[in-house]
């Protein structure tokens, strides 16, 4: 049994009340190791570290502390297996996607912010000729980041790196759902050389450790993401003691195609969209409207290429899908296909847990499932489920599948098909999310800045704006 331990002050450390819980193996439904249940004297031990440190990490050259976070990225490069096994049996996730995606990406989100605090420019504006205005960013202090378990340490380094390039301090709080793989960071991170306190990572539950960041008055920025109603709370709590606050929250994404698209492209890709990572990225597409005249053709195609989907042990090279994060969220997800049913709906394809042989006979294994028959406006059609389950639903004009993408209280994600250019931005235009692909799907350029509208959080990630995020900006007039 692997004893996690919290990263404070550059040590790795048991919780103060010696208190741990069960670190469960989603594949095999048994506990694996052991997380600390930090509170907030940890929360306070670890502020008081960050807050000591950050005169000297605030006011260490742009340079040095780039080289330091490069030097990370590459030991990430480095242990890319290792990162990639411990993540797959942390979270339930097919190793081959934690191999492709989760751990690449996590080295890339760092080497990015990295190299992006050294091109970091500000403002300057001429008034004629009598006065000059900059704008000066400067680090804002402590600041707390907190990330969930769909994408453990790609989402976790999305979150700090940006923090600390930009010379801030920080306080952490990976999922206890999947805490492995920045636990396994925190061991990189003192490898590297990285001064202690810097960095500080607490493990435990939210409402107990998360909680106590936010509330904690020396922390003055909160970088979130995670379900929409935690969010709620979070900015119930740092809103009255206004702490900058960046909230990525839940998504029910609309996959729109349209009768002219490429239809080898968009069912291919719809299968990643809707099912990669058990469904399980706030970015899957789970609402998929097809124009009627594809309509029948698409849902047999997509049919088809679900049933050949693998299902399996996600140490599995050849498994597609792995196993559901844990056991309260596959019930959850097998809620909402019961709650499907009663709307009416018609489950054309999976719907049912499903048990493995051998290793996984205890695993939290779901069917990847599609429902038809279902209007726009159900609550299987309007709240997030997170799993593996998409509906699918035709639609007749461009204007009836703005108002059923549209409808629901989230705006994150959309994906569009066609082959018109003109309608491609003019759905675009009209569409009420974040991020919109067209003719595909998750496709990210680190630059372009991260959020959703709506429900979807506030704030934006990503690009300069999450070094700007974590910065007190300051203009200055200075008359001639
Ligand atoms: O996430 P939580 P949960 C959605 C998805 C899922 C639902 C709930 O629909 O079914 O959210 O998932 C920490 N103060 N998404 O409950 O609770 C928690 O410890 C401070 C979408 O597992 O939001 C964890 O580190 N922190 C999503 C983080 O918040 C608190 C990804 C996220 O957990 C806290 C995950 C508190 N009071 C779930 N309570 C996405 N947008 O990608 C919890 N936490």
């Amino acid at each position: 049994m692997e004893k996690i331990l919290n990263y404070i002050n550059g040590t790795l450390t048991e919780p103060v009340n010696g208190n741990f819980f069960n670190n469960i193996n989603p594949a095999e439904g048994k506990p694996y190791g052991l997380i600390p249940d930090s509170n907030k004297e940890d929360v306070a031990q670890a502020t008081a570290a960050a807050k000591h440190t950050f005169a000297a990490w605030s006011t260490t050259p742009a340079r040095n502390r780039s080289s330091i976070l490069i030097k990370i990225a590459k030991l990430i490069e480095r242990d890319l297996d290792k990162l990639a096994l411990a993540e797959s049996i942390d979270q339930g996730k097919p190793v081959t996607l934690a191999k492709s995606l989760d751990i690449p990406r996590a080295a890339a989100n760092i080497r990015f912010y990295a190299t992006a605090i050294l091109h970091e420019s500000s403002e300057a504006h001429f008034t004629d000729n009598e006065a000059i205005n900059y704008t000066q960013h400067t680090p804002i202090g402590v600041v707390g980041c907190i990330s969930p378990w769909n994408l453990p340490l790609y989402l976790f380094t999305w979150k700090i790196a940006p923090a600390l390039a930009v010379g801030c301090t920080v306080v952490a709080k990976p999922s206890e759902i999947t805490p492995m793989t920045a636990y396994l960071f925190s061991k990189l991170c003192i490898e590297a050389g990285l001064p202690a306190g810097v960095l500080n990572i607490v493990h435990g539950v939210g409402a107990k450790a998360g909680q106590a960041i936010i509330e904690h008055p020396e922390i003055k920025a909160i970088s979130f993401t995670g379900g929409t109603a935690t969010g709620k709370i979070i900015a119930a709590t740092a809103g009255p003691m206004f702490k900058k606050l960046s909230l990525e929250l839940g998504g029910k994404n609309p996959n729109i195609i349209f009768a002219d698209c490429d239809f080898e492209k968009a069912v291919t890709t719809s299968i990643q969209s809707s099912f990669s990572n058990q469904g399980e990225i706030c970015l899957c597409g789970s609402r998929i409207f097809v124009e009627r005249p594809l309509y029948e053709k698409f849902v047999a195609a997509f049919k088809v290429r679900t049933e050949a989907l693998v299902m399996g042990d996600p140490l599995d090279e050849k498994t597609n899908l792995g196993a559901i994060a844990s056991e309260t969220h596959l019930n959850k997800i097998l809620s909402y296909i019961e709650l499907a049913k009663q709307e009416g709906g018609t489950i054309i394809q999976g719907g049912n847990q499903v048990k493995l042989t051998g290793r996984c006979a205890d695993g939290y294994f779901l069917e990847p499932t599609i429902i038809t028959g279902l209007s726009h406006t159900c609550r299987t059609n309007q709240e997030e489920i997170f799993g593996p389950v998409v509906t699918i639903m035709p639609f007749d004009t461009e204007e009836e599948v703005l108002q059923y993408a549209n409808s629901t209280t989230y705006g994150l994600a959309a994906t569009i098909w066609t082959e018109n250019l003109k309608r491609a931005h003019r759905v675009a235009a009209e569409v009420k999310s974040g991020i919109v692909w067209v003719n595909c799907w998750l496709f990210r350029d680190l630059r372009t800045p991260f959020g959703g509208m709506k429900q979807s959080g506030i704030g934006r990630e990503g690009g300069f704006e999450a070094l700007k995020f974590f910065t007190d900006e300051k203009n200055v007039c200075i008359k001639f």
